[in-house]
């Protein structure tokens, strides 16, 4: 029991929403310590680890995979894994290689948050352009407050522009500021291809936007395709790349906007360790839990799409984060900035055929 909630808040909790607290990043409450604050233990015994199922299916050849746990019959280059409680769920360990990763680390920070893709800073801010360069030059975004003259009532009176911390504001009276850097810790989402309506929940095709890039679609069709019907090919119209920071979360949910389910959405990780859970199809059935670490693939198809899903905690500690390969990968003079981010933080690409 954490903070305030009583005993009888606990029992009311669905099983999903039980769990994800078992998991959540809490912090023991010492006030009176100066000491750096200390997150709380949690017992991982329960969480099932596909790396090491995958080392020891390589090592033993099939002999001693858990009970549960099968390995999929099918060409792909990778040992592929479901559960046999759960059909259309696929877990595919390190299915990225490293270059693979860090590609896609620096495409998620620098190229998919560009307008027209959308970023849950629209809402505030309108489109933010060169957000992570602007962050690496330490800049500032400066809402310029235009003076409106008579007959200009209904012009444009808000306008957010980059600017060097220096920099004075131009002739107007400059109201409101916030670094690029404090924005970019700030970004939680952005979507590519089709875009997706958050307050309505659907796409709305009406909205701008860009094509999947061509690299990202040959990725997700060679990923997803031991999740796909027989002779037919993944289609990728629309994806969601989730960004997450120590004590982030995504609680649990369905992804279930798209026409047709029998297509997998293909779920990529990078970046720091994170728990997985996988529930049934009422959010009082009791989830398992499964690391993710960074070039590992999960598919959801058919049945698996009816599935509350969610992500309790991520791991950004050095021991537990276990991003060392590609911190070493992230050498060069560049880098810097992209480790920086990464070395705390954790991404999802998530890509789905819509129609
Ligand atoms: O971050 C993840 O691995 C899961 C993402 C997810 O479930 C979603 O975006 O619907």
């Amino acid at each position: 029991m954490y903070g305030s909630d009583g005993v009888n808040e606990d029992s009311e909790r669905t099983a999903f929403r039980k769990t994800e607290k078992k998991y959540k990043l809490y912090y023991d409450n010492n006030k009176s310590s100066k000491k750096k604050k200390k997150p709380r233990p949690v017992d991982l015994s329960e969480v099932i680890d596909f790396k090491s199922v995958s080392e020891s299916f390589t090592r033993n050849n099939d002999v001693h995979l858990p009970i549960g746990v099968s390995k999929l019959e099918c060409q792909f280059a990778r040992p592929v894994f479901s559960l046999d409680k759960c059909p259309g769920f696929y877990f595919i360990p390190e299915a990225l290689s490293i270059e693979e990763q860090y590609r896609w680390i620096k495409e998620s920070l620098v190229s998919f948050p560009e307008p027209p893709n959308r970023t849950n800073h629209n809402a505030v801010h309108g489109a933010i352009h060169d957000l992570f360069n602007a962050a690496k030059d330490r800049k500032v975004l400066v809402e310029e407050e235009k003076i409106i003259l008579p007959g200009e009532e209904d012009a444009h009176t808000h306008k957010w522009e980059w600017a060097t911390c220096d920099e004075p504001s131009g002739n107007t009276n400059t109201s409101k500021s916030i670094s690029a850097s404090v924005l970019l810790r700030k970004l939680r989402w952005s979507t590519l291809g089709l875009q997706f309506d958050w307050s309505k929940r659907s796409y709305n095709v009406s909205l701008p936007h860009n094509k999947i890039p061509d690299a990202l679609c040959e990725v997700a069709k060679k990923m997803a395709s031991p999740a796909m019907p027989v002779g037919e090919e993944f289609q990728p119209e629309a994806a969601i790349v989730n960004y997450f920071a120590s004590g982030d979360m995504l609680g649990g949910h369905l992804d279930d906007m798209e026409a047709d389910w029998s297509k997998p959405i293909v779920s990529m990780s990078l970046g720091c360790k994170a728990i997985f859970l996988l529930g049934g199809k009422s959010r009082n059935d009791e989830p398992l839990a499964m690391f993710l670490r960074s070039g590992d693939i999960v598919l959801m198809a058919g049945e698996a799409r009816e599935r509350f899903h969610g992500i309790p905690r991520i791991f950004t500690d050095t021991e537990n984060a276990e991003i060392d390969c590609l911190e070493k990968h992230f050498s060069g003079e560049d880098d810097t900035c992209y480790l920086e981010y990464i070395k705390t933080s954790r991404i999802n690409i998530n890509i789905r055929q819509v129609y």
